[in-house]
């Protein structure tokens, strides 16, 4: 028997029914678990944003050490309830149970970082020009935050936007995406029992019309959005339209130089990690591999062995390396994006349209001597998909590099601290990874892009609090 899942929206503490309106499967097994949700409409966001409102009175009145307390105890029960909260992952996105485990230790560590922030949101005092005047910055909450956030960190992204939000005063109505609801709907019973204030945390569901209606909804005073780019482009009209402070976080399209010098071991390895891992479905997934020509076909040959022993598999056993896409829908967009590169004239080496697999599943796949000017790899494939790109040295390594616009985090592996050195600096990206995969980040660390990957300040570590909290400077003159 298929267990079903019956989601509501959550405001104001409360559970709010409706019309079931989506559907999420486990994209490995249909047969395993079914989700189903319900849309929020103007009237429900309005009753978010409004309980939101007076929730961040409520957080000011309750004062920074009760909200400190609550955050931590959400970073203890995410760590304590890992394993389920794993299993739930991998049921209703497809991710494999270890980086689902992973990702729920990562938010636990995440609430407890920012635990410790509420008790350390200092200001700055500076001398006046006018004798005895005071002048003094503080850093106050800019209000109701809305966060959307997609399935594949279901729990560390909204982790790391609703944690800093709470630990600044910020009240948040959160809009999962609808293929990691259950997810979502598990993070907010955890919030829900930490002891914070009625409407600190509202749970709005839905695809993306509901998302549309937050970003449209009045009295919302920023937006905090992960996802693609064409989401993000719609996020920022919206955002513009009606002066709200902005930060988001969309494609990227990174590439990891492999050169002579490197470890060969190391770099198939993190090859491997950076492309197909996750399904690829990561926005630092590497999918550009830029190999300098004297070693290109040694490293070919060991990836392509690599990949063959990949373990592709059921998300909820343990030894899984690769499960599916998130649902049947990206499934045929990935699908639909392999076509055209392969009607384009370029033969996967490994995988492609032709190497069929079941339910959501796509075969990791690898395109050879991807020519540097070809269109594939300058937009996102938010799949197990990679190209090698073969250059003659490492200046035209750069410059394969730094060619897309989406550039989050560029790699290199190398045994030459002067080609490191160099590559930290002219690698045009937010992130730069040596001998480490493209993907995989730190919880304490800034994370962001340039190009059209990111918008506004970064997310994550004490940068957080630039977008989270709003500066004011007062004079105080004893008169
Ligand atoms: C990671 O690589 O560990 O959506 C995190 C994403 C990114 C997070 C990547 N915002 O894939």
């Amino acid at each position: 028997m298929i267990d079903t899942i019956v989601l509501a929206h959550r405001v104001n503490g409360r559970v709010i029914p409706g019309q079931a309106r989506f559907e999420q499967v486990n994209p490995a097994d249909p047969t395993d678990l079914r989700v189903t949700g319900p849309e929020a409409d103007a009237a429900v966001m309005g009753d978010a944003v409004a309980a939101a409102r007076a929730a961040v009175e409520a957080l000011d009145r309750q004062g920074i050490e009760a909200r400190s307390d609550s955050l931590a105890a959400v970073g203890h029960r995410l760590k304590a309830d890992a394993p389920q909260l794993a299993l739930l992952i991998a049921r209703e996105t497809g991710k494999t149970l270890n980086d689902a485990r992973g990702e729920v230790l990562r938010a636990g560590r995440l609430f407890d970082f920012f635990a410790a922030e509420t008790l350390r949101n200092v200001g700055e005092v500076f001398d006046s020009v006018r004798r005895g005047t005071a002048v003094e910055v503080t850093n106050e909450p800019i209000g109701v935050v809305a966060a959307i956030t997609p399935w594949n960190f279901p729990v560390a992204i909204p982790a790391w936007k609703i944690a800093p939000a709470l630990a600044f005063g910020n009240a948040v109505v959160w809009k999962p995406s609808e293929y990691s609801s259950a997810t979502a709907a598990a993070l907010m019973e955890i919030i829900a029992a930490a002891g914070l204030p009625a409407g600190a945390v509202n749970l709005v569901l839905g695809a993306g019309a509901a998302g549309q209606a937050l970003c449209e909804a009045p009295g919302i005073d920023a937006v905090s959005f992960t996802g693609s780019v064409a989401t993000g482009a719609k996020v920022r009209m919206a955002g513009a339209e009606r002066s709200l402070r902005l930060q988001l976080e969309m494609g990227g399209v990174n590439g990891m130089i492999v050169l002579a010098d490197a470890d060969l071991g190391n770099s198939v390895a993190c090859a491997l990690n950076g492309a197909f891992f996750a399904a690829g479905q990561r926005c630092t997934a590497t999918s550009r591999i830029i190999v300098e020509e004297a070693i290109a076909d040694r490293f070919v040959a060991a990836l392509k062995e690599r990949m063959a022993s990949l373990a592709i598999g059921d998300p909820r056993e343990a030894s899984t390396q690769v499960g599916p896409l998130v649902s049947m829908r990206q499934k045929e967009l990935i699908t639909r994006q392999v076509a055209s590169v392969e009607e384009s004239g370029l033969r996967p080496v490994v995988g492609g349209t032709a190497t069929t697999m079941k339910h959501a599943f796509f075969a990791p796949t690898l395109f050879d001597a991807v020519p540097v000017e070809h269109a594939f790899g300058m937009d996102e494939i938010f799949g197990p998909v990679a190209g090698i790109y073969r250059v003659r040295n490492f200046d035209e390594a750069i410059a394969v590099l730094n060619a897309p616009r989406y550039r989050l985090s560029a790699g290199l592996c190398t045994t030459s601290l002067s080609h490191a050195t160099a590559f930290r600096r002219r690698a045009s990206a937010g992130l730069t990874m040596v001998n480490v995969p493209t993907a995989g980040i730190d919880y304490h660390a800034p994370f962001g892009g340039v190009g059209g990957s990111s918008y506004g300040p970064r997310e994550q570590g004490r940068a957080a609090r630039a977008f989270y909290t709003v500066m004011k400077t007062s004079y105080i003159c004893p008169g």
